[in-house]
């Protein structure tokens, strides 16, 4: 190995830099219940979000309260947070406040989710398998801060920590994306089925990403519908 890329890997190893790879059919399986394992995602410094939307896939049997995705900025532990207080209900924070979304009770399958959100009219919007929710309020004129620790597997109190064990995920997640802008109904059904997606900032397909803990990656089980 030429001295600077045997200096530049050491460096990365150092930084804790991660692994950035197309996980294409691949998921990260959570192993553990409860858990202190969670998987960090690297995002490109930004401005201020007005716009974003988040999606991805989940498949568990957890009956008790979990975080899918979690993004705190030093201000605000919940910038950005999906989490699943119980069975049929999914929570969506913007700023420290959320909304609601009642849904049927898990079949025992994959669950894709995206949540979009609006800062200039507040609108906040639901999609479960391709469908969307009715749209609620939420955080009208705020914005949501750069610099986030964006993290799965674990709901964070503080930045980058202050996890509850009994917030942790456990099981298979995958397909995680996060635009900054909100996705036209073509593209968040285009999400739910895997198909093509315009660049995100966080993109399934190129995620720069590193594991900390009990979290393996490995191939999906199933193909069908693209997991
Ligand atoms: C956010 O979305 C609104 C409505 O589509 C648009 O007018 C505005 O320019 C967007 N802002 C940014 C910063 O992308
Ligand atoms: C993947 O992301 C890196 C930055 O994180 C970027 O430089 C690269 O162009 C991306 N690759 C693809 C195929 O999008
Ligand atoms: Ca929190």
């Amino acid at each position: 190995m030429a001295p600077l890329r045997l200096w530049l890997s050491i460096l990365a190893g150092l930084l804790g830099a991660g692994a950035q790879e197309d996980l294409y059919r691949k998921v990260f399986v959570f192993r553990n219940d409860p858990s202190d394992a969670y998987v960090v995602l690297q995002l490109s410094p930004a401005q201020p979000l007005l716009n974003f939307t988040v999606c991805l896939r989940s498949y568990t049997d957890l009956t008790r309260p979990h975080s899918l995705f979690s993004y705190a900025t030093k201000a605000q532990d919940n910038e950005i947070l999906l989490f699943k207080p119980r069975p049929g209900e999914y929570r969506f924070y913007v700023g420290g406040k959320f909304v609601t979304f009642r849904v049927p009770e898990s079949r025992g399958d994959w669950e894709h989710v995206c949540a979009g959100w609006e800062s200039g009219t507040g609108v906040a919007e639901f999609w479960l398998d391709g469908k969307p929710w009715p749209r609620k309020g939420l955080q009208r004129g705020y914005a949501v801060g750069p610099e986030a620790a964006v993290l799965l597997g674990q709901e964070q109190d503080a930045f980058g920590g202050g996890f509850d064990l009994y917030n942790s995920f456990s099981g298979e997640l995958a397909d995680v994306y996060l635009w900054d802008t909100v996705l036209s109904p073509d593209r968040m059904r285009a999400a739910f089925q895997s198909l093509r997606l315009p660049p995100a900032l966080l993109a399934w397909s190129n995620l720069s990403y590193s594991i900390k803990g009990d979290v393996v990656v490995k191939p999906r089980l199933r193909a069908a519908l693209g997991f």
